[in-house]
């Protein structure tokens, strides 16, 4: 680790936290940045990361002169300049596929986090309509990634693929009885071989 290494407020479970640190990790950054494991939640906000965001959300990046990057896209976006690095594509269609891509898997994200929050509550609190909302937007997506994104990986890679990749094993995590693999098979095996790149596998989640 390098000294003065900027911070990154971190949990194991959340997808946001692992597309950033895929990325991280893509971008070659690893030992550059600090891993500060940090415990949010919807319903109790975290006193001391609502200091650093006021959103109380994680991923946030600390930078060494103490200014605070909050969002994932934010993050990768500085990071990949930073660099220099091609995950985010600076123009034409190639970026504009990987904002495509970003926007459907991260919207994805947006989905299970909710539902997963809505699974929590006692069954009497539960809006039918807006899990069944959410069932018919993830099989729509899964539908189109299987269509689209399940392929050769485009070099490359980019943070479009690393957020399909990082959806699809947060299915696997928290939604595992939706079996997504036995309706999407190409998507199945694309999402295999991108699991075996070592940014994946250094930032899966522990069994
Ligand atoms: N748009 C944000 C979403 C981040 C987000 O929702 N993170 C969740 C963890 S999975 C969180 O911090 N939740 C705590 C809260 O909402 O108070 C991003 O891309 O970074």
């Amino acid at each position: 680790m390098q000294d003065c290494p900027m911070k990154l407020y971190w949990s194991p479970l959340s997808p946001f936290v692992r597309k950033t640190l895929v990325a991280v990790h893509e971008l070659g950054l690893a030992d550059r940045v600090e891993i500060i494991p940090t415990q949010v939640r919807m319903d109790t906000p975290n006193p001391a990361m609502l200091m650093l965001n006021p959103l109380g959300k994680i991923p946030a990046l600390q930078l060494d002169d103490g200014a605070m990057i909050i969002d994932s896209f934010a993050i990768i976006d500085y990071l990949n300049e930073m660099v220099r690095g091609a995950i985010i594509p600076a123009s034409g269609e190639a970026r504009r596929q990987m904002l495509r891509q970003h926007a459907l898997a991260n919207g994805l994200m947006d989905i299970l986090v909710l539902w997963r929050n809505e699974r929590d509550k006692p069954v009497e609190q539960h809006s039918k309509g807006w899990i069944a909302g959410f069932d018919e937007k993830t099989s729509r997506v899964l539908a189109l990634f299987e269509i689209e994104a399940a392929g050769p990986n485009a070099q490359p890679i980019n943070l479009g693929q690393i957020s399909i990749a990082v959806v699809l094993s947060y299915l696997d995590f928290r939604f595992a009885h939706l079996n997504w693999r036995d309706t999407h098979p190409a998507l199945a095996v694309w999402h295999a071989t991108f699991s075996s790149r070592p940014s994946m596998q250094a930032t899966a989640i522990a069994p």
